[in-house]
């Protein structure tokens, strides 16, 4: 009895060993496995490999030392921070700053900075001192600045921000090709004139801070280019200074609103220039002026809706009512659309590249496609979001395809972010040639001086 007593707590503890042992090995397979994956022998290597790795994995603690302590870290701070960017909630980033910028003085009429009435001969003499500056990179080829920008904020839905990537990525392309300068602004450089009345006093500072700057383009971040490979006319605006898309009549008869556009215009770099501005700037401050201005440009400008004043509006008012005194420096261009509404295009993209090709910069393949009314960083536009982001990506796409197929790429379609090849890869690379010449087009050479 007593023996078959012991048999049984021998057994037992037999079986107990072996459960040990099973945890035991199972504990050391966990750790080879466990290694393995954190040294990254992955699935060729060989045990003598593993061994070595391993070696080194332990004589080398200086190399994982970041890895254990970013772990700790998170294990520490996992309790009151998050670092999880899915779910973060952003409005704890956006607390914003009070406001202890200058009231401005209600006596004192709006400026957007000290008088300057000798800007042209400032200008001249500064690019006679600086010969390595000059303001035309090439005979009828001026240094150009394009300049676009957005909030300082982010987007009110973050696709927003995804949107303007894609909208400055478009511009960087096309200002590579040909030769352009640009700037992104981000900052209110005057609070009094936020919203579209923003790009006024920026634009003013850009002039006179770069004398070298022959054009500046303004291009509003909701505009594309859908032609990469169109060169502006520069040589038709030799005597003007200041060029938007619109017709004549539209501005000069109807006083129409919209017979001019201002969200993609190009501005001479002088006196003429600054003049102009300040002509421009007076129904900008917020507030009271500009919605008073904004009835009067209601009143006096054709199909206008009731809103506070835009520069836009303002512009058409100014050459409408003062064409004398400007209209014979402002070149309104429709040969090609410098700005381009999208609503009347982007559906007939298909149609374009069945019928033409890009270079043309007109109905036919337009220069820019601008994307007036929608608002995808705002919060309300004038259009359907779904549909304004849909067409945007169109635009996009049809835009991209012109820098892709440089490389052999193009989208799979116009509403797709896929890509497919189009030629196949080749051992003589310098050898091949894209189809539009964009890789090395003569608008983008530069004319080595040979002294
Ligand atoms: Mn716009």
């Amino acid at each position: 009895m007593l023996d078959r007593c012991f048999e049984s707590r021998r057994v037992r503890q037999i079986q107990r060993a072996f459960r040990h042992g099973k945890v035991t090995l199972l504990c050391l397979v966990m750790t080879i496995v466990v290694l393995r994956g954190t040294i990254g022998a992955g699935k060729f290597g060989t045990p003598e490999q593993d061994l070595n790795e391993i070696r080194e994995h332990f004589y080398s603690r200086k190399r994982v030392e970041p890895h254990r302590v970013l772990e700790e870290a998170q294990t520490t701070t996992e309790s009151t921070e998050s670092n999880n960017y899915a779910t973060f909630d952003l409005s704890k980033l956006l607390v914003d700053e009070e406001g202890d910028d200058e009231k401005p003085d209600p006596n004192k009429p709006y400026s957007l900075g000290p008088r300057i009435s000798d800007w042209d001969e400032q200008r001249a003499d500064w690019l006679k001192k600086n010969p390595n500056f000059p303001n035309f990179i090439r005979p009828n080829k001026p240094r150009v600045l394009l300049v676009t920008g957005s909030s300082p904020k982010p987007c009110e839905n973050p696709v927003g921000d995804h949107y303007l990537l894609k909208s400055i990525k478009n511009k960087i392309d096309y200002c590579r090709l040909h030769g352009i300068e640009i700037f992104y602004n981000m900052a209110l450089l005057d609070a009094e004139m936020a919203g579209f009345w923003a790009k006024l006093p920026l634009i003013r500072k850009l002039l006179l801070s770069h004398p070298e700057i022959e054009f500046l383009w303004w291009m509003d971040s909701d505009a594309m280019f859908t032609d990469m490979a169109f060169e502006v006319p520069w040589d038709r605006y030799k005597d003007h200074n200041f060029v938007m898309h619109g017709w004549n009549e539209m501005v000069y008869d109807d006083k129409n609103w919209i017979g001019l556009n201002t969200g993609s215009f190009l501005l001479r770099n002088g006196q003429w220039a600054l003049d102009m501005l300040d002509a421009w700037a007076p129904m900008g401050p917020k507030g009271k002026i500009r919605t008073e201005a904004g009835k009067i440009l209601t009143r006096e400008l054709k199909d206008r809706p009731v809103f506070e004043a835009d520069d836009q509006s303002a512009m058409v008012y100014i050459l409408a009512t003062q064409r004398e005194k400007w209209g014979d420096k402002v070149y309104l261009e429709s040969a090609y659309y410098l700005h381009g509404y999208w609503g009347i295009l982007v559906d007939r993209y298909e149609e374009m590249i069945e019928n033409y090709h890009p270079g043309l910069g007109d109905h036919r393949w337009p220069l820019v496609t601008h994307f007036v009314g929608c608002k995808p960083c705002g919060k309300f536009g004038d259009y359907p979001v779904e549909r304004c982001l849909k067409q945007m990506d169109r635009a996009y796409n049809f835009g991209d395809n012109q820098i892709l197929q440089i490389y052999g790429f193009t989208h799979k379609s116009l509403g797709s972010r896929r890509v497919k090849r189009i030629r196949n890869e080749t051992g003589n690379p310098l050898e091949v040639k894209d189809e539009l010449g964009l890789l090395h087009p003569a608008f983008k050479a530069v004319k080595v001086s040979s002294s």
